[in-house]
């Protein structure tokens, strides 16, 4: 028999527990006490309101180019939910609810959006790498430290975030090859956003899914409805339990969408169809959770205003704060001093422009 079908026999589940009618699959539904759902819930709608801050301050020019993460609050959050303290968290540029869950401060990620190098220096106590701008580089990051826990015989477990995009690079497929062989304990998660800047999906690959992909490194791979946050949760807590007995890495992909543009340097009405836009506004996440914590008596109309209010003035104070420290700390001029000997004409440029701008501003050299 020289041609025989191979016995290819992983199989890629789809999940959805909580669909965006409201209809809850109670036998899927996960364990969480009241107290963690809240705690859920209230992740989400400060990575909601900040990120409509921070767009905000990007178009008051108060911050500059800023990556919006609208829409996408319960893959980022049903995931972050999984680690504990001593796990590595490793992100991309879009991961800011996330990181904030993971408790890095409202102040740090304004100082970083403004330029200054105190915004990018993380607590070291905090096992977080900074955000990755090059695309899909931290995913063999996350695969190094992984390996390094394992070594030591401990039990932290690391779980790197990414986009669709990142898939088609080299690095991806790297690391997934070499998470596999030696067993490293990661949770791969992808944000399938439909869009990498511009590039839609069927643009950018062929396979059905990028869920299989796993298969192809021999490892266990689950496609999630990413606005379902139980979902993703249940999915990135068999993952974590899975790394945590030793067992290896695992793949999630998230489906989802960026409601907002790419990052606010880019228009996408020129190239994506508002229906689209319209039609996943639908399945908001954080209106779905809403209303099933509504539905359990956990949330009140007046309880969740009062969350948000208290989000809101949160999100003020350090507004005023950040701003406050901006105008004492570090010279933005320095950043023109560290990359070249002599700075090319058009850096040069770029230094007198912000110079000109300080100095309307009469922030002075910021010293
Ligand atoms: C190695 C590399 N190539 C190109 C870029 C430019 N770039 C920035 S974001 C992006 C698209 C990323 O799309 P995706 O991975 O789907 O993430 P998303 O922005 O949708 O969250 C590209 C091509 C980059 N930052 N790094």
């Amino acid at each position: 028999m020289p041609r025989t079908p191979l016995p290819l026999t992983q199989d890629i589940d789809s999940l959805s527990i909580l669909d965006e009618h409201g209809n809850l699959d109670h036998e899927l539904e996960p364990e969480l006490s009241n107290e963690k759902l809240l705690e859920l819930y209230r992740a989400m709608v400060l990575g909601r309101k900040f990120d409509e801050r921070m767009l905000d301050l990007q178009r008051q020019g108060r911050i500059g180019t800023f990556p919006p993460t609208k829409g996408q609050e319960a893959a980022q959050i049903g995931c972050s939910a999984v680690l504990e303290k001593k796990d590595w968290f490793v992100p991309s540029f879009r991961e800011t609810p996330a990181e904030i869950h993971r408790g890095r401060s409202l102040e740090s990620i304004l100082l970083y959006y403004n330029g200054f190098n105190e915004g990018a220096r993380i607590d070291p106590k905090q096992r977080d790498l900074p955000m990755s701008i090059p695309v899909a580089s931290q995913i063999l990051h996350a695969v190094g430290l992984g390996m390094a826990a394992k070594y030591r015989k401990t039990d932290e477990i690391v779980m790197s975030i990414f986009g669709d995009g990142a898939t088609s690079e080299g690095d991806f497929h790297e690391a997934l090859n070499c998470a596999s062989v030696f067993r490293s304990p990661v949770i791969f998660v992808c944000q399938n956003n439909q869009w990498a800047i511009s590039l839609p999906i069927n643009k950018q690959m062929h396979s059905k899914t990028i869920a299989q992909k796993a298969a192809a490194y021999g490892m266990p791979g689950i496609q999630v409805d990413g606005n379902d946050i139980l979902a993703v949760y249940s999915a990135a807590r068999e993952a974590a339990d899975r790394a945590r007995r030793g067992e290896g890495p695992t793949f999630i992909e998230c489906v989802t969408y960026r409601i907002m543009m790419h990052t606010t340097a880019d228009d996408p009405s020129r190239y994506r169809m508002n229906e689209d836009v319209e039609k996943w506004k639908k399945k908001d996440p954080i209106s779905r959770f809403t209303r099933y914590l509504i539905d359990k008596n956990i949330l009140s109309e007046e309880g969740s205003k009062a969350i948000e209010k208290e989000i809101l003035t949160e999100i003020q104070s350090s507004v005023e704060y950040a701003e406050k420290t901006m105008k004492n700390i570090g010279n933005p001029l320095e950043m023109f001093d560290h990359l070249y000997d002599e700075l090319p004409p058009y850096t040069q440029t770029q230094k007198k422009e912000l110079e000109n701008l300080l100095a309307a501003r009469g922030e002075g050299n910021h010293g």
